[in-house]
């Protein structure tokens, strides 16, 4: 069998396994507070400053 290309939920290209938002396109990973979760799915971190 041939391998499945890696999931995408997102099409962000990235795939989920590394994806650290799997729900929302974020093509650059940003991650401010570096806790693994990606700024585009993590709200709290744009209010804070
Ligand atoms: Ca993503
Ligand atoms: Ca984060």
């Amino acid at each position: 069998m041939a391998a499945l290309p890696p999931a995408d939920g997102d099409l962000d290209s990235m795939p989920d396994d590394e994806d650290n938002c799997p729900l929302n396109a974020n093509v650059e990973q940003l991650d401010y507070d570096a806790d693994g979760q990606g700024d585009a799915c993590e709200p709290d971190v744009l209010l804070a400053s």
